[in-house]
């Protein structure tokens, strides 16, 4: 079987999410160390342009968005589960983490006193880098406040604190769920901005909660680099298997655009190989990765026909 290769960076809490994830899976996996900031040329060889992190590679088989990477890993190993069958509501619910409350704990988060203790020991004129690169990269988002973000924040803690003191251990009850992976993500960054941390001690159901969390670790995984990964792209020969679905207006084989609707929407250009309500997938050749086929989910993502003029 192919190996695992995670794209990604240390302080991203997208990936510490994925890494939890190998964890509680107990799946072994390659790691390559990114960039945060743009430029990323080795991951825009393999996604043609997505530069969001995580991003997760096996073979020629690209994989966009943790939804889709959980969903790729839940069906490498499907026990443990990320999906149990009586937490109907994890996906959704991990789907309201990974945008309403990730958008409010990074502004908790990097309030001047957190961002220091997040970007400790990186030189100034990086940290320049780091914050014209994310300004750039959000482009009109809109984005709250630290007065309005942070009175939505308290209200989402306080929801998931009830729900851990009504229904846990977990979010969902007696086993983890893919929300607890995405609401634990976010809440490990606002650890991580230790003089602002103490916020979640006011909410004494939460701190145990992601101690276990965390607890899962991140399994084995060894290091590889970008170059190392591209040429396994370039070697791979088969891709997985993908149809496109009737009745979404797509044929296969016509030149699609694939992009983010959030932040972060650089376009991927490629041919339609796969398309159902869950993937859409396009095939594309790079000089140095070989032909690839890049896989993202349909949430938070919008296909159109052609390429961009
Ligand atoms: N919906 C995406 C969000 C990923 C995301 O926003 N990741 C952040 C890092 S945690 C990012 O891409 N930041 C810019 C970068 O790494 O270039 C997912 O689930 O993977």
């Amino acid at each position: 079987m192919s190996d695992l290769i995670l794209h990604h960076y240390p302080m991203s809490p997208f990936a510490e999410k994925t890494r939890l994830i190998l964890g509680f899976k107990q799946l072994a996996w390659r790691s390559v160390l990114i960039p945060p900031v743009m430029p990323k040329p080795d991951v825009i060889a393999l996604t043609g342009g997505y530069r969001k992190t995580p991003v997760l590679q096996i073979g020629a088989d690209i994989y966009c968005d943790t939804a889709l990477i959980a969903r790729v890993l839940e069906a490498r190993k499907p026990t443990p589960t990320l999906y149990p069958v009586d937490a109907p509501l994890a996906v959704p619910l991990a789907q309201w983490a990974d945008s309403s409350l990730f958008q409010v704990a990074v502004v908790w988060a990097m309030q001047p006193a957190g961002a220091q203790a997040i970007l400790a020991g990186i030189p100034p004129e990086q940290i320049k880098v780091f914050g014209a690169d994310r300004a750039a990269m959000r482009a009109n988002a809109p984005r709250p406040g630290l007065a309005d973000g942070a009175a939505q924040l308290r209200n989402h803690l306080s929801a998931i604190a009830a729900q851990l003191s009504r229904h846990g251990p977990w979010l969902f009850g007696a086993a983890p769920s893919i929300a607890d992976f995405s609401v634990a993500h976010c809440l490990w960054f606002i650890r991580r901005a230790s003089p602002v941390a103490a916020l979640l001690d006011e909410y004494p159901a939460i701190g145990p909660w992601l101690d276990r969390v965390l607890a899962i670790g991140h399994h084995a995984h060894t290091e590889m680099s970008s170059t190392q990964a591209i040429a396994v792209g370039a070697a791979a020969a088969g891709h997985a298997p993908a149809a496109v679905a009737s009745g979404q207006g797509f044929e296969p084989g016509e030149t699609v655009t694939v992009a983010a609707t959030d932040y972060g929407t650089d376009p991927v250009v490629g041919t339609l190989v796969g398309l159902s309500d869950d993937e859409a997938v396009v095939r594309r050749v790079d000089p140095r990765a070989g032909t690839v086929h890049v896989h993202f989910p349909r949430f938070g993502f919008q296909i159109r026909k052609g390429a961009p003029a």
